[in-house]
């Protein structure tokens, strides 16, 4: 009888659930960026997270699986902070969680959903994630209480940014930070892929939301608070001029064009120490 050396391996069977509601979460965050931080500096501050970027907790058995999904490319100053802020407060949530970049190879313009469809079905076929983050590199959350797990529709967190005033800048937004599960997304055939350039992806996303007969849900505009770390436009991700006449046939394209047809080739899968870095080449518009 093996049976104990299962238990022994398995995570957590004798653990009890952890309580509905952490008792280490706290309220508002001060958000700094601190110069000279490292990535070593915040690795040793997180001693529980292992290799990829995962975490359980350590006393309980966590309710929620969340994989948090970054597209990147030559952001690393912020991706730095951006891992500071959010390992420590995951694990304040007591979540069950894996961190995930993925990082578009060459310098062809910047496709930002494209890279979700990438990062979504990556994730997947390593753990049965039960909600996804889909969460840009320079977005700090400023509040405990913006629990990262998912709701019954697609949630968009990113409700109060300091660069809008802290306010939601229209009721159809749905850029920065948004929380879906697999059902939710695979429901609106994920995210288009042929949004190059700056704008118009979220919207369309949003629109993919209720086409797929959902809706949006947020938190309130007190805990749904985020810092965006300044920056300039990047080179490579131009405005994309297209977008207004792509937004007006969104209706005509989701189901032709997203999750079911997106193509790209993986370049690289490292697990490293607070992440995991996916490399991929998309490809280009035709
Ligand atoms: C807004 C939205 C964002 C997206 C974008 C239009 C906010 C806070 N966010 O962001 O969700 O809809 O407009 O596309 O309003 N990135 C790189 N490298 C690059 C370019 C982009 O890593 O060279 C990634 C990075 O995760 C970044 C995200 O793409 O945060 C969005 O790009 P942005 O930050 O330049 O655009 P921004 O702030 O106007
Ligand atoms: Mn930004």
């Amino acid at each position: 009888n093996l049976s104990h050396l299962s238990r022994a391996h398995s995570h957590g069977d004798d653990m009890p659930l952890c309580p509905k509601k952490s008792p280490y979460v706290g309220g508002p965050i001060h958000v700094s960026f601190p110069s000279g931080l490292t990535l070593a500096e915040v690795q040793r501050k997180n001693p529980l997270v292992v290799r990829g970027g995962r975490y359980r907790p350590p006393d309980c058995e966590a309710r929620h699986r969340t994989a948090i999904i970054i597209p990147h490319r030559l952001r690393e100053h912020h991706l730095k902070f951006l891992l500071y802020y959010l390992h420590p407060f995951l694990q304040r949530q007591q979540l069950h969680y894996g961190i995930y970049v993925i990082h578009q190879a060459g310098n062809y313009t910047f496709n930002r959903a494209k890279l979700m469809n990438v990062g979504f079905r990556e994730a997947m076929k390593e753990e049965e994630w039960d909600c996804l983050f889909f969460h840009d590199v320079d977005l700090i959350p400023e509040d405990d209480r913006n629990t990262y797990i998912c709701d019954s529709n697609p949630k968009h967190a990113a409700i109060a940014m300091d660069k809008f005033g802290y306010k939601l800048p229209y009721k159809m937004y749905f850029g920065g930070v948004s929380a879906l599960t697999p059902l939710h997304y695979l429901k609106m055939n994920g995210f288009p892929n042929n949004y190059w350039g700056w704008g118009g992806e979220d919207d369309d996303i949003g629109v993919r939301v209720s086409l797929a007969g959902m809706y949006i849900t947020r938190p309130s505009l007190k805990v749904g608070r985020y810092k965006m770390i300044k920056h300039k436009l990047d080179k490579g991700n131009d405005i994309n001029p297209k977008r207004f006449n792509m937004l007006a046939k969104t209706r005509q394209t989701w189901k032709m064009d997203g999750m079911n047809t997106a193509e790209y080739e993986t370049i690289s899968l490292q697990y490293l120490p607070l992440y995991t870095n996916i490399t991929v080449n998309i490809g280009t518009e035709d």
